[in-house]
């Protein structure tokens, strides 16, 4: 099977947490953020994860791909409850985050924005949805602060360093991993220890490597 994805897309995290946390091999491809004919061709449309199964069929959506893949491989490993409090977590912080992250992304020597043509393709987007990068790099320490509130909030919420809910591995994981992982390409952001703990195992069980050695 082959996985397209960008390096920093939080979806795509999704779909490659699944495949680490039952140990199965998948062809992962970075595609360029510019590249559109690429995604467009598999899916008819510019979005990535995409999973192209083993029958050659291609499959966008990344919890479908989560699902697909823990369904018919293996004994499944995922329960898909989702506390109401995680849920509201991710909403919120999910509502500005990419303020420090989209102008970061950029600069960490990421595949996917090898070339200054991609570079400027996801600028452009980016730009027009959190404003201008450097200004939002400029203003980091207020969203920092926010961030720090936030993490504190959720270190009441993780209960166990491989599983949040404390019980099974579960859809929770699939979520909020993906964003706390991003969350490490920035300096100054303060976790707790028990976030700490679950971000490193979770790391290590999804086989995704963190951001933490070049944070800005
Ligand atoms: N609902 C989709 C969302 C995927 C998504 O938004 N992917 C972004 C990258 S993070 C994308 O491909 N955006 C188009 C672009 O970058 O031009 C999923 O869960 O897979």
């Amino acid at each position: 099977m082959k996985l397209y994805v960008y390096d920093h897309c939080p979806y795509c995290v999704r779909a490659r947490m699944i495949f680490g946390f039952k140990k199965l091999s998948v062809e992962l491809i970075i595609l360029a953020n510019d590249d559109e004919a690429t995604p467009i061709g598999l899916v008819g449309k510019k979005v990535v994860p995409i999973l192209v199964k083993e029958d050659g069929s291609a499959m966008p959506e990344s919890l479908d791909i989560v699902k697909y893949i823990d369904d018919n491989f293996g004994e499944t490993v995922l329960s898909e409850q989702v506390r109401p409090e995680i849920e509201a977590w991710i909403k919120q912080v999910g509502e500005y985050y990419n303020h420090l992250l989209s102008p970061r992304f950029v600069q960490l020597d990421l595949a996917e924005f090898a070339s200054q043509s991609a570079v400027n393709y996801f600028t452009k987007k980016k730009t027009t949805l959190i404003g201008d990068f450097a200004e939002n790099l400029a203003n980091s320490l207020q969203y920092i602060a926010k961030i720090n509130a936030d993490l504190t909030a959720l270190s009441e919420l993780i209960h166990a360093d491989d599983k949040a809910n404390g019980a099974q591995l579960s859809l929770e994981d699939i979520m909020l991993f993906p964003m706390l992982r991003n969350l490490t390409c920035v300096k100054g952001i303060v976790y707790p220890a028990n976030v700490e703990r679950y971000l490193h195992k979770m790391a290590e069980l999804a086989q995704v490597s963190l951001y933490l050695d070049r944070a800005i």
